[in-house]
């Protein structure tokens, strides 16, 4: 294949390509669902990729890992059963930890090898798995959910790759169904929701879904992470019929929450004024009705 096929050809962000030098290959195996690589970078620290998409790099997971943990789980009081589905390189455990109010944490994560290889190469990730309130389910999370019982969780964190290979049946209904049928009464969800520069129809889609799905307030909210496609990543925030989530100002701040800033390590990038602005949406976004 020429340069051309391999590079612009991604279905998810075709005729364009993003690149890192690499300094040295760590780890390339195929596992069971995907292509699991880590290389060092040139700048961005280690990096892991799968399938030829970058999940995650030492310098910006940050950003992504504290927001789509503490935007949910901020908006509700004391959150103690939390759901992350995905997330296998143990960054997200990590972000949860920081909440003294939880008190079980389940993980469903379908690729053994994503656990083993964030265990080895990015131990201040895969450190949210020494928390005791973690309980490591490997599996598929539609199955998973399917045997959720109902109103179990208070937060579901969706940390799922893009809908490409093993998490493709993550972004249809029947999958949002069995999220919302697993929270509680104004229980909320929070989701990774692509870039609003490539995937509007895509986000639309998955908006249009949760507002079927779920009774609460649905809301598009985003950050800056440099080596995600275009440069950004949103969340799509859900919450069940119940009491009213206000996921604007978020009811439970961080900025309270005893010792949660310096848990283990200082937050780097979340506080309560990125909270809040990350539902400020451009004006082609607010056109295309991506809020509530
Ligand atoms: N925190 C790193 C960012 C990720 S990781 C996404 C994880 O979801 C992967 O470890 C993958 O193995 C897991 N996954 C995929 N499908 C399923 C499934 N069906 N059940 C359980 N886990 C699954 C996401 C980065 C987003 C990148 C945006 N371009």
């Amino acid at each position: 294949k020429t340069v051309k096929e391999v590079y612009f050809n991604n279905p998810m962000w075709p005729g364009e390509t993003h690149s890192l030098k690499v300094e040295n290959v760590l780890f390339k195996e195929k596992s069971l669902y995907q292509e699991v690589l880590v290389f060092e970078s040139t700048s961005y620290g280690k990096v892991l990729v799968l399938d030829g998409i970058v999940q995650l790099t030492e310098k910006d997971e940050c950003a992504y890992q504290e927001m789509i943990s503490h935007l949910p789980l901020c908006s509700i009081e004391s959150p103690k059963n939390v759901l992350v589905v995905g997330g296998g390189d143990g960054g997200v455990l990590r972000e949860i930890a920081r909440h003294s109010s939880v008190e079980r944490i389940d993980i469903c994560e379908i690729d053994q090898m994503v656990i083993d290889v964030s265990k080895k190469f990015f131990p201040q990730l895969a450190i949210g798995f020494e928390d005791p309130r973690v309980h490591l389910h490997v599996g598929d999370a539609v199955e998973f959910l399917r045997h959720t019982s109902q109103g179990k969780y208070d937060a579901i964190i969706v940390d799922s790759s893009d809908p490409v290979g093993p998490a493709q049946e993550l972004v249809e209904k029947p999958f949002f169904e069995t999220i919302a049928r697993a929270l509680r009464p104004g229980g909320v969800l929070c989701n990774m929701a692509e870039s609003m520069w490539l995937h509007t129809h895509l986000i639309q889609d998955m908006i249009s879904i949760c507002r079927e799905t779920f009774k609460g307030s649905v809301h598009y909210a985003w950050a800056n992470v440099p080596t995600y496609p275009s440069g950004v990543i949103g969340f799509l925030l859900c919450s069940t019929e119940g009491p009213p989530v206000d996921f604007k100002h978020p009811i439970n701040p961080i900025e309270k929450l005893e010792g949660a800033i310096e848990y283990k390590r200082q937050l780097k990038f979340y506080n309560s004024e990125m909270h809040r602005a990350a539902f400020s949406l451009p004006s082609f976004v607010k056109r295309e009705r991506l809020y509530d």
